[in-house]
């Protein structure tokens, strides 16, 4: 189920988090996430629309170490992606980055993997401490980072909003995408198709 809204317009207590949109994970990445491209546009026009409310806009970015847990070469389930300080590790040349963008890296460790950008950062101090309640979210991966920083938010007592238009999943199972909107849905995000400025969606 979605929920409908003509047009999208950032409220004074809102910010904007874009979860991962860095070239390992779009479509030729070392673990491109199919049609990851296509949030892209819906991203910069969430991010044009935060950026002329003046509100806050956010990057997580996949931040790890060449020896990361997570890698197959230490036994972990991906292969090799977004090493510190590599061109796969760089946001997308597509996306759009205001200035005075906040960058949250995480999974910055070896010994430990973290989907959410609220692990281990500093994520809900500074939306405390801006006085942020509500947070849409876009990016990637639905059914990974997108879905682990949705209920992190969620359990920080956030309103969280995902307009499905602006995330795509890894599906490592078929269906794995529609299951993690479904729990996103059921702990209480709101799932939503907006109408934005520039956009036929
Ligand atoms: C992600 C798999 C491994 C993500 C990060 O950003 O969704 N997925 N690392
Ligand atoms: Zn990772």
């Amino acid at each position: 189920m979605t929920t409908e809204a003509a047009r999208f317009e950032a409220g004074p207590d809102d910010a904007l988090l874009v979860v991962d949109v860095q070239n390992d994970f779009l479509p030729g990445g070392a673990l491109g996430v199919p049609d990851g491209d296509e949030v892209i546009p819906v991203a910069n026009r969430y991010i044009a629309a935060f950026t002329r409310a003046g509100r806050p806009v956010i990057y997580s970015r996949d931040w790890h170490p060449a020896d990361h847990c997570s890698f197959a070469a230490a036994g972990g389930p991906w292969p090799s992606h977004c090493v510190q300080n590599t061109a796969g590790a760089a946001f997308s040349d597509e996306l759009e980055r205001p200035v005075d963008a906040v960058v949250i890296s995480k999974a910055t460790r070896r010994e430990a993997d973290a989907y959410s950008a609220f692990d281990g950062t500093d994520l809900g101090e500074k939306l405390a401490a801006g006085g942020v309640t509500r947070l849409l979210i876009v990016g990637l991966a639905t059914d990974y980072c997108v879905l682990a920083s949705v209920l992190d938010g969620l359990a920080a007592g956030l309103e969280v909003l995902v307009p499905t238009a602006g995330v795509r999943a890894v599906n490592v199972e078929a269906g794995d995408g529609e299951r993690a909107l479904e729990r996103m849905r059921s702990a209480g995000a709101a799932l939503i198709r907006t109408r934005l400025r520039g956009s036929t969606k």
